[in-house]
């Protein structure tokens, strides 16, 4: 439910040719990142930290990705930090969608697949599939996270 609340608002922010297209629901449409993976088919784990720096910014690290089209990745996720943060993979062009949504609806709680939050202090996994090569992002779309430097880049080669 929140999720189909979380695509009405995405659909509202994005041109009025867009909103009265497919974007309800959201549960069924095919992600150009990938998919929900298996756990048994991941073949990398790969270990991320989110937290806050001395100087002020906020970051991922490791902030680089490098997988394979077709690859399974648990990513093992650990909030050292002392907020709340999120970790979001999408496509550029949804990552700002959902950003300028989470600014305009700063309490806004969604449950999607490809993303996780995380208390400070808390950890968790995701488990995807990137089923296209291209490049993807990563992000942290609390309020003022992605600007003060949350965000991360993720190539997916394509064999
Ligand atoms: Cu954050």
């Amino acid at each position: 439910m929140k999720a189909a609340i979380f695509g009405l608002l995405v659909a509202a922010l994005a041109s009025p040719a867009v909103a009265s297209g497919s974007h309800e629901g959201g549960h069924d449409e095919v992600m150009a990142v990938g998919e929900p993976g298996k756990k048994a088919a991941a073949t990398q784990t790969i270990r991320v930290t989110m937290k806050e720096t001395d100087d002020g910014q906020m970051i991922f690290a490791p902030s680089e990705f490098q997988v394979r089209k077709g690859q399974t990745v648990r990513f093992a996720i650990m909030n050292s930090g002392e907020l709340e943060h999120e970790f979001v993979l999408d496509q550029q062009e949804k990552i700002m969608e959902h950003k300028a949504a989470m600014e305009k609806f700063p309490d806004m709680e969604h449950e999607d697949p490809n993303a996780i939050r995380l208390a400070p202090g808390k950890s968790g996994e995701i488990v995807w599939k990137f089923t296209n090569a291209g490049a993807f992002k990563i992000a942290c779309l609390v309020p003022g996270h992605y600007d003060a430097g949350m965000h991360g880049d993720v190539t997916v080669a394509k064999k």
